[in-house]
């Protein structure tokens, strides 16, 4: 039998990125451009352009379209083989849109197979400069939704997430406002995903529900635009967004301009785009409710797959689940991450990793009721705008400082609480974790989640990769619509990731950090509460 090829795309805040893989899932190409470096003309730096205000953050929507010439020439020089592909999704960087006037889809069905994509689309674009997720100038706008919705718990309760600067629905609120005629000269609203996707397409692609949910004008539950949400926006919104469909859905052919091209068959399937944070958690292959990856990157952001919503005004996301449409999936995002350990190794145990851990190691569990909190930038997760390290005795009187074996396992365990307080409070309830980024390789950081969550921790072979995420989603996508019903993803992929379990909790720990985490609650409030 001739082979099957499943092909999945990044666009990422800062590239563009590809992973094909076989149908037995073994990666048999990547690639990846960086906009800064690749693309210098459009003067991005991280792939965007920070606005006067500082608040203000966009990217140059063309420059996306040239990028994706760019990496399929490249595909083609490196003789990736295009033409036994014959599924394609992708993942876009969440909450970004992108304007398209009048006219635009005429364009993208036209296009010439001798031209690259970008000399032909240099005007299908209301406005160039693309709102991206960095941007934080909404605030206004984010207030309003939650007057107009009932307050920030309703919000969350029907969009699945507080009104977030962030979140598409509040950009459009403000391009509406400031500059309405980009606005009313919009015929369609796309997210970078299902931009992508009509790209691909040559034809406006849907939104999908996963990356759809972080708009703040979706209804979670019923997975359609909410009238009310779309109200308080701005007005003849629901037309330009066209419809949502289930991350799953085949959305149709390649356009025969990529067949010309390059090579593609014109019958390989488009499968919906999804957002970048839904594909990861398909690329590490959480399938089951109680599935829960923690990601202990720059930032540390915990994700899992949930049966049962429970949004939360005051942490975290509910999205609908990627992989499975009659599930979610939470993620709860901290900004005091991996820096809060470099900090300390620095600081306390001479710049060594091996030092760091054997004095965590030479703590007692549960640190003898000790509990630090260290702020070194404003935390998102729960939001508290004062930085600063705080320490407190097993009393909860506050201490300057404390010994350097109590200090390594301060911060340990408080990041380690505070993700089961915060993910228990937005409905995980966890039967295993899975480990990736950075220090997923410390064994005493291992050790403490395990105890501390109560359950196993395993370790990815792969670290969270989005494009991979899009790669299975792609061979997903392909197997419903050939069954012409929903096939499960873990049935489509072969059954269960390989992992390797790295550590089992033990009860007495489990039990101590169980009683520990009421008080840690009990003085996070009273941080939280100072601040206000
Ligand atoms: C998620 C978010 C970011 C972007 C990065 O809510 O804003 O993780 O998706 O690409």
């Amino acid at each position: 039998m001739e082979k099957q090829y499943f092909l999945g795309f990044d666009s990422s805040t800062q590239g563009l990125k590809c992973t094909i893989i076989d149908a037995q899932l073994e990666i048999v190409y990547e690639r990846a451009l960086n906009f800064d470096r690749d693309l210098p003309q459009f003067g991005t730096k991280g792939g965007a352009h920070v606005g006067p205000d500082g608040l203000t953050v966009t990217s140059p929507a063309p420059m996306w379209v040239a990028a994706l010439d760019m990496l399929f020439e490249q595909m083609q020089t490196d003789g990736a083989p295009l033409a036994s592909v014959v599924a394609i999704s992708g993942s876009g960087q969440q909450h970004g849109s992108v304007w398209l006037k009048e006219g635009a889809e005429a364009c993208l069905a036209n296009l010439d197979a001798q031209q690259p994509l970008a000399l032909q689309l240099t005007d299908i674009f209301t406005t160039q400069d693309s709102p991206i997720w960095m941007d934080s100038s909404t605030t206004p706008q984010c207030k309003a939704r939650e007057a107009a919705l009932g307050g920030a718990q309703a919000t969350a309760d029907l969009t699945g997430s507080r009104a977030y600067e962030r979140f598409t629905g509040n950009q459009i609120a403000k391009m509406y406002e400031q500059q309405p005629e980009v606005y009313t000269a919009t015929e369609r609203i796309c997210l970078v995903s299902s931009f992508m996707a009509t790209l691909l397409k040559g034809a406006y692609a849907p939104i999908d529900a996963s990356d759809g949910s972080g708009m703040n004008l979706m209804d979670i539950r019923t997975q359609t635009w909410s009238p009310d949400a779309l109200a308080c926006t701005a007005p003849g919104l629901e037309q330009k967004l066209g419809e949502v469909v289930a991350s799953h859905s085949d959305i149709g052919v390649i356009h025969p301009y990529f067949a010309s091209r390059y090579g593609f068959s014109p019958r390989t399937r488009l499968i919906a785009w999804s957002g970048d944070n839904p594909n990861s958690l398909a690329g590490l292959r959480l399938q089951e409710p109680g599935d829960i990856a923690i990601s202990m990157g720059t930032s540390y952001t915990v994700f899992g797959f949930l049966r049962e919503a429970q949004p939360s005004a005051s942490e975290g996301h509910i999205f609908v689940n990627p992989v499975d449409p009659d599930a979610f999936m939470a993620m709860v995002c901290y900004k005091n991450g991996a820096l809060v350990r470099d900090r300390i190794r620095d600081a306390v145990a001479e710049g060594s990793w091996d030092t760091f851990s054997a004095l965590v190691a030479d703590a007692p569990v549960g640190n003898d009721g000790q509990i630090g909190f260290y702020l070194y930038d404003p935390e998102i997760t729960p939001p508290i705008h004062q930085t600063g390290i705080r320490r407190f005795d097993a009393h909860d009187h506050p201490v300057s400082a404390f010994a350097p074996a109590a200090e390594c396992r301060a911060a340990v365990e408080g990041q380690s609480l505070s993700m089961r307080l915060h993910g228990e409070n937005i409905g995980f309830a966890p039967k295993r974790i899975l480990a990736t980024g950075g220090a997923s390789v410390d064994q005493e950081m291992l050790r403490v989640l395990s105890n501390v969550f109560g359950v196993p921790v395993y370790v990815a072979e792969k670290s969270d990769s989005a494009s991979l995420g899009a790669a299975y989603r792609a061979l997903h996508g392909w197997r419903c619509w050939q069954e012409d019903r929903f096939v499960s993803f873990g049935d489509a992929l072969g059954g269960e990731p390989p992992l390797t379990c790295a550590m089992e909790p033990d009860a007495e720990a489990h039990a101590c950090y169980s009683e520990l985490i009421t008080r840690y609650a009990n003085l996070e409030q009273k941080l939280i509460a100072e601040g206000e």
